[in-house]
């Protein structure tokens, strides 16, 4: 592997590993120019060659975007399969990819990718040798020639706008539901699917690979006080992702940049938490995700001197909630902080069916004092169902205080 020095080579490897790549060699060169032909200097490539030949590697990867004819002129020379930085991201994006939509979102990257890049001359190659880059639409697509590519891009694109129709229509169906979205957002490897999934009790893959989750994945959450929720996770931010992948990402996105409160999820055990938190904050930025609310999870505390879940508030800034998805504590700060923030967000009322115990009296009074009863119904026991309409911060003192309430 080449490049220029990378300043989080560990990063770069994960990639690699990600992808199923077995590293045999990690090599740092520094150029100011790369070569036009070949990106590295002929002495530098030639010496490429020889390790490659001692090693018995199959792959290169380079943590650099290569031209095409950089690609088909190292291939020709070190005598194996040459990837760039894009090429690597796709094939994980093409083996993470779990939905339809994840899946032309995939295939759309790879075509637009490919695109540039077609008569590269693999002949000359072991179709078998080394099959990272070559999964999904590479696969099958890498004979066609442009035309038939172009076709095929339009027929995914089609495709790909059908369901994002059907998400829309969804979405909005929620919204007039009044549901409030929650989205998770963070850098790959942060915690989000584990967080997900402890909130939500559902059940997505969490591993501890990059870019474990690609498609949005939608759950329902009920937060103490306020009522139901939908939750969503969301493919993990990187850094330098290339910018044809954010784009074709968007869709998976567009939960992030329509929530009501976004969780940003940062690994603090991370010593370089800080520059991946700043980069997500571009991301959010270009999705045009910014001015959404958000609170700070920051997780993984479980490996930090300070163990103790805490909420820190600073005027002007999110909050910040210290929590450890793993071992699932400081939940009850996140529902906390996550009624306040939504509470704000959303103001209005909230919909629903309420039932009272027959001793009960005081708080029925008050909520028919308040013109918060649509309706009543005395059941035969003795309990009072209500259906009633009222201020969402008003939710959660009246079920301490003995009210149940099943939103509508
Ligand atoms: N020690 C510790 N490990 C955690 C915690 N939360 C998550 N992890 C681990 O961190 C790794 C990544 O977790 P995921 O939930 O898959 O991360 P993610 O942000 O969804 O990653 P992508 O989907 O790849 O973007 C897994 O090995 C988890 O077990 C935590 O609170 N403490
Ligand atoms: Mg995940």
């Amino acid at each position: 592997m080449e490049g220029e020095p990378d300043p989080e080579p560990e990063e770069f490897l994960e990639l690699a590993r990600a992808a199923g790549a077995e590293v045999l060699a990690l090599e740092t060169a520094k150029r100011r120019q790369p070569d036009r032909r070949t990106f590295l200097g002929s002495g530098r490539a030639e010496a490429l060659r020889d390790q490659v030949k001692a090693l018995d590697a199959d792959l290169v990867i380079f943590d650099q975007d290569l031209s095409p004819a950089q690609e088909r002129n190292l291939e020709a020379l070190v005598q194996a399969r040459v990837l760039s930085r894009t090429g690597l991201i796709l094939d994980i994006f093409a083996q993470r990819a779990r939905t339809h939509e994840g899946k032309l979102q995939v295939e759309l990257a790879q075509l637009d990718h490919l695109s540039t890049r077609l008569v590269r001359g693999w002949t000359h190659l072991d179709r078998q040798k080394g099959g990272i880059g070559m999964r999904g639409a590479g696969e099958t697509q890498l004979e066609l020639d442009q035309r038939m590519v172009r076709t095929r891009i339009g027929q995914v694109k089609r495709r790909l706008a059908d369901v994002r129709a059907q998400r829309a229509q969804s979405r909005r169906a929620r919204q007039r539901r009044r549901v409030p979205s929650v989205a998770l957002v963070g850098y790959t490897n942060s915690g989000k699917s584990t967080l997900f999934n402890a909130l939500a009790e559902a059940s997505v893959l969490a591993a501890d690979q990059l870019f474990a989750t690609l498609d949005p994945t939608l759950r329902r959450l009920a937060i103490p006080g306020l009522g139901p929720a939908v939750l969503a996770d969301t493919v993990g931010f990187v850094r330098r992702l290339p910018h044809r992948l954010v784009e074709a990402f968007k869709a998976t996105l567009e939960e992030v940049s329509e929530a009501d409160v976004l969780l940003l999820v940062i690994d603090i055990a991370d010593p370089g938490w800080e520059d991946k938190r700043a980069e997500v904050l571009a991301v959010l930025e270009e999705l045009g995700a910014s001015r959404v609310p958000r609170i700070e999870i920051h997780n993984k505390i479980d490996l930090t001197e300070d163990r103790e879940p805490r909420v820190q508030t600073r005027p002007e800034a999110p909050p910040t909630v210290r929590v450890s998805a793993a071992d699932q504590r400081g939940f009850e700060l996140i529902y906390d902080a996550l009624a306040t923030e939504l509470g704000k967000a959303l103001g209005g009322s909230i919909r629903g069916r309420g039932t009272l115990p027959p001793e009960a009296g005081r708080l029925r009074a008050e909520l028919h004092q308040k013109g918060w009863v649509e309706e009543e119904v005395f059941d035969g026991d003795g309990q009072i169902s209500l259906e009633l309409r009222l201020p969402r911060e008003a939710l959660e003192r009246l079920t301490a205080e003995g009210l149940r309430f099943e939103p509508a």
